[in-house]
């Protein structure tokens, strides 16, 4: 991907953070397509054939992080198709665009392995928040949401691969000052708010 047409956000903070949500008031907003890294994962491990599937599965539900090729070749292929599918429409023309790649990257090797192979990010969108909103989000989320890491024991684990192997990403980030760092604790009208400036400032 030529990174001088193609803007990509990575976009981080804990589990249950807002990332999602966020996202997808940004794509209505500014044009962006929202890429999960995680409803990517979830999509492969459904696909019929996958050979995949039990490796996602159980990376999930340990809240370990599954081997990042196969990671990154999903985002790859995804922005790919968004490419050819937008292809001429207004934002969209010869190979530009704007990805927002949601819960990505959670460890060092990823980042490195997608901005050397894919495409180098232009800004992480970061959304803090507290464990005890968190938990407590994700709680209730469980239960309607069917996703198998929305229980006690797996959000624990989430939390600690978030702390031990995620936050590391985001301080090397920081250190290039390429962070937007965004209260993720309040409404989600008010978060959005940040949200926008974040996204504003990026594109001038
Ligand atoms: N909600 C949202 N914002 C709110 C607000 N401001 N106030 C009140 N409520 C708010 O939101 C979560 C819930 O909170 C929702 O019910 C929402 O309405 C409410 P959401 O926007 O879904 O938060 P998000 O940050 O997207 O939470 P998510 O659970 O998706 O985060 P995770 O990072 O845990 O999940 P993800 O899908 O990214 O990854 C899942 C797993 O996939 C990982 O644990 C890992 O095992 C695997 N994975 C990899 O292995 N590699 C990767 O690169 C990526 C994922
Ligand atoms: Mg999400």
């Amino acid at each position: 991907f030529d990174h001088t047409k193609v803007t990509v956000i990575f976009v981080l903070g804990g589990p249950g953070a807002g990332k999602g949500t966020q996202c997808a008031k940004v794509v209505q907003d500014y044009g962006f397509v929202h890429l999960s890294a995680g409803d990517l994962l979830r999509a492969e491990q459904q696909r019929e054939g996958s050979q995949y599937g039990e490796l996602i599965r159980t990376n999930i539900r340990e809240g370990t992080i599954v081997p990042m090729e196969v990671t990154v070749k999903l985002l790859e292929n995804a922005m790919r198709s968004a490419l050819q599918e937008r292809a001429g429409q207004p934002g969209w023309e010869n190979g530009s665009g704007r990805f927002l790649i949601d819960g990505f990257p959670r460890k060092m090797d990823q980042a490195d392995k997608f901005e050397e192979t894919v495409c180098p990010s232009s800004l992480i969108l970061f959304f803090t928040c507290t464990e005890e909103i968190l938990l407590q989000r994700l709680l209730i989320r469980g239960e309607t949401s069917g996703r198998e890491d929305d229980n006690v024991e797996s959000i624990k684990k989430r939390f600690r691969t978030y702390n031990e192997t995620t936050m590391p990403v985001v301080e090397h980030y920081e250190s290039l000052n390429k962070v937007a760092k965004v209260d993720g604790t309040r409404s989600i009208d008010e978060v959005y708010v940040d949200t926008r400036k974040a996204i504003e400032t990026l594109l001038g």
